[in-house]
């Protein structure tokens, strides 16, 4: 970021920045400042190539968050992103070369968790996304934009990879067949979400769409989740994207670029952390088909980020940030390896989901 002065000018500030966080899409810094600490991000336009709509969803979205916990008596400026303005007063600040700045106050005594290190605290991070999902129960939907549409969707993601495959532009395919076969062989899953919405089973809510553990801040004092932060995805969506997202990133007990597939799996008592956490704030909105199809969201949302990866990966790595050449591959081997470990305990996590509804 060669003007970062400038923008910082642009937003009052007088300061440096450097990198921050674990993001795969934007440009994240932290500023400290004599006024306080912010969070300034480059946004990612390949991704995100209507910067002021999305800019409007985020503000809709945050300013009524902050309105929903005024209520609740919370405190605004430590449950939910809030946006510092440039001094012309815009959401943001765009640069000669085309880019496109926004800041958020950083929210301070908080930490963010690459890895969730004991089941209570992937549980706190349940019951923050959950609360999260019901504060937003009465937001108009019609008042957010598709920013990325058909983002969960399964059956376009599918679509999606298999064109990669057949153009394979990069001549990558050949090295990566099993994997290639491995996701074409599991298509029935593809479409149990997206089908039972377009028959009307489950209902479209507002839903964040990117529930990684690391998209939650924690009180560094009490480790509580307090916080969610990357609003960029906040769209139409169903509650099990949410919940399947959360799963297969923090139920995981690998990261997410693991090489060793051995030590990747699903942890069994940290699904049961997750979906208790869930439904004891989402009981009261939650559908019995919902709850039915908790056990197997995780396993449809790691097969689509899976396909995701490795279209990627086909394409010439240009979606996602990379760090070293085959790193898109490795990330899309990990989701695999969880698709079929979550196929083998299908019948636990039912189990567990059951015994969690019947108590509550
Ligand atoms: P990306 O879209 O690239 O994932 P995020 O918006 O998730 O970027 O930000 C990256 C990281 O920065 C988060 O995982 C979190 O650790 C940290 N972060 C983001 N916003 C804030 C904030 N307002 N206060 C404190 N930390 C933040
Ligand atoms: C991206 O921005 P980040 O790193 O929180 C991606 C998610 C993926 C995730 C995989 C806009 O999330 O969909 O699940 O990487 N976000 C977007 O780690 O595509
Ligand atoms: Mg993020």
């Amino acid at each position: 970021m060669s003007n970062v002065k400038d923008i910082l000018k642009r937003f009052n500030i007088d300061n440096a920045a450097r990198a921050y966080g674990d993001g795969h899409i934007n440009d994240t810094y932290l500023i400290e400042a004599s006024s306080g600490k912010y969070i300034l991000q480059k946004i990612n336009t390949a991704v995100f190539n209507n910067p002021y709509e999305l800019m409007r969803n985020i503000e809709r979205v945050a300013s009524f968050m902050a309105e929903e916990i005024k209520k609740e008596g919370g405190d605004p400026r430590r449950e939910t992103l809030m946006l510092v303005k440039t001094a012309d007063g815009e959401n943001l600040a765009r640069t000669e070369d085309g880019g496109f700045y926004r800041m958020y106050y950083f929210v301070e005594d908080t930490v963010t968790y690459q890895a969730a290190e004991r089941p209570e605290q992937f549980y706190n991070a349940a019951k923050a996304f959950g609360v999260f999902q019901k504060r937003l129960a009465e937001f108009p939907a019609d008042m957010l934009s598709e920013i990325i549409p058909d983002f969960h969707n399964t059956v376009k993601r599918f679509a999606d990879f298999s064109e990669a495959v057949d153009k394979d532009i990069m001549g990558r395919a050949g090295g990566v067949l099993p994997e290639i076969e491995f996701a074409l062989s599991r298509e029935n899953i593809k479409n149990i979400i997206t089908g039972a919405i377009d028959r009307g089973e489950i209902p479209l809510r507002v839903t964040h769409n990117d529930t990684k553990l690391n998209n939650v801040l924690f009180d560094k004092k009490t480790d509580e989740a307090i916080c969610v932060v990357d609003l960029d995805t906040v769209m139409p969506g169903s509650l099990l994207y949410d919940f399947g997202d959360g799963i297969r990133y923090g139920a995981s007990s690998a990261a997410e670029d693991e090489k060793d597939l051995t030590k990747v799996f699903c942890r069994l008592d940290y699904f049961e952390a997750f979906a208790k956490g869930f439904l004891e704030e989402l009981g009261g909105v939650i559908t019995e088909k919902e709850i039915s199809l908790m056990p197997v969201s995780g396993q449809i949302i790691a097969y689509e980020l899976g396909m995701r990866f490795l279209g990627d990966y086909l394409n010439g790595d240009v979606y996602f940030k990379t760090h070293y050449p085959a790193q898109n591959l490795d990330r899309a081997r990990t989701q695999f390896k969880l698709v079929s470990d979550m196929e083998s305990k299908m019948s636990e996590m039912k189990d567990i989901v059951n015994r969690l509804t019947k108590q509550n």
